[in-house]
């Protein structure tokens, strides 16, 4: 593991650091904007007293911290892996490229000892799962990993009450900031109710500290919505969703590549409207996470 050493020095001294995915880099967002949303997620992190590390596979080795030479490449490189837990060792011994999803992140983060992190969406269990088995392992990391994981919930692509379930059934507590539902993604507001809300970052911050400080060794998620003024509107974005999550499967997309080929039809059908929602999420919960993990180490 190569960690930058900035990043090194902040671990030591118990100093706020943020971990952030790469995946949305390399399979996420079109390769003209994945590096300026990466650079503004970072700088937001760091706009609020913390450190941001994304994490990545670079030629074998596993990566704490990128400069945007690194960034640039995971955008444009075409050989640049999707990693999640499971590839992490396989990319590094063949010595390829790779982007962390959320799992992949994790995973890094466990060897890291970092405790925070952000994303745009996590994945979870998908629509006909009974069917295909097709869970995302993000939910498998953020069980067993006790990192605080910040995103603006999933996308309605998934089966959203299966995967709060198996959430609730892997000991994960998922917290509504300054919300009462799920939110999925674009949209801001879902039929699926909150247990838990906070209204601020130092309240989310207490309740992680005593997750960890109560044995419990899993993760927490807190769920932000999109900030409503690029939100995009619930029927059509469902309306949306159904359509192309139908042409994938008449075009034979399947297992890792469905939600990348989903996401550039959605940004193709709605002139880039979710570009720009996309674009605004990832940037804000970089922003929160850093908040909650300045709070943390205050
Ligand atoms: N949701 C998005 N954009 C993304 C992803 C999810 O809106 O880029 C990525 C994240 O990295 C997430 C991964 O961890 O997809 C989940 O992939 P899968 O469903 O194959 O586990
Ligand atoms: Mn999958």
């Amino acid at each position: 593991m190569q960690m930058t050493a900035e990043v090194e020095r902040a671990l030591i001294r118990s100093e706020p650091v943020v971990a952030l995915e790469s995946s949305v880099i390399a399979q996420g967002l079109p390769p003209e904007i994945g590096p300026d949303v990466a650079k503004e997620a970072q700088e937001r992190v760091r706009a609020a007293g913390a450190l941001p590390a994304t994490i990545a596979v670079l030629d074998g080795a596993v990566r704490v911290g990128l400069d945007d030479a690194a960034i640039e490449r995971l955008a444009h490189d075409d050989d640049v892996r999707k990693v999640g837990g499971r590839d992490l060792a396989t990319c590094a011994v063949s010595g390829q490229s790779g982007a962390t999803t959320v799992a992949g992140t994790l995973a890094v983060c466990a060897m890291a000892g970092i405790h925070f992190m952000a994303t745009g969406g996590i994945g979870g269990v998908h629509r006909g799962w009974e069917r295909t088995l097709d869970v995302s392992a993000d939910l498998t990391e953020i069980g067993r990993t006790e990192v605080c994981v910040v995103c603006s919930g999933a996308k309605s692509l998934l089966d959203i009450p299966a995967t709060l379930e198996l959430l609730e059934t892997r000991g994960v507590p998922v917290i509504g900031f300054r919300t009462d539902t799920f939110p999925l993604f674009y949209v801001t507001e879902s039929s699926h109710a909150l247990a838990d809300r906070a209204d601020d970052a130092g309240t989310i911050a207490a309740a992680a500290a005593a997750h960890w400080g109560f044995a419990r060794r899993t993760g927490l998620l807190v769920v932000q919505p999109v900030a409503d003024e690029v939100a995009l509107p619930p029927d059509e974005t469902e309306f949306l969703v159904e359509e192309t999550l139908a042409q994938a499967e008449a075009a034979g997309v399947a297992g890792p590549a469905v939600t990348p080929w989903v996401l550039a039809r959605l940004h193709a059908a709605t002139d880039g409207r979710s570009l720009v929602a996309n674009r605004r999420l990832l940037v804000d919960n970089a922003g929160l996470a850093a908040d909650i993990a300045a709070a943390y180490y205050a």
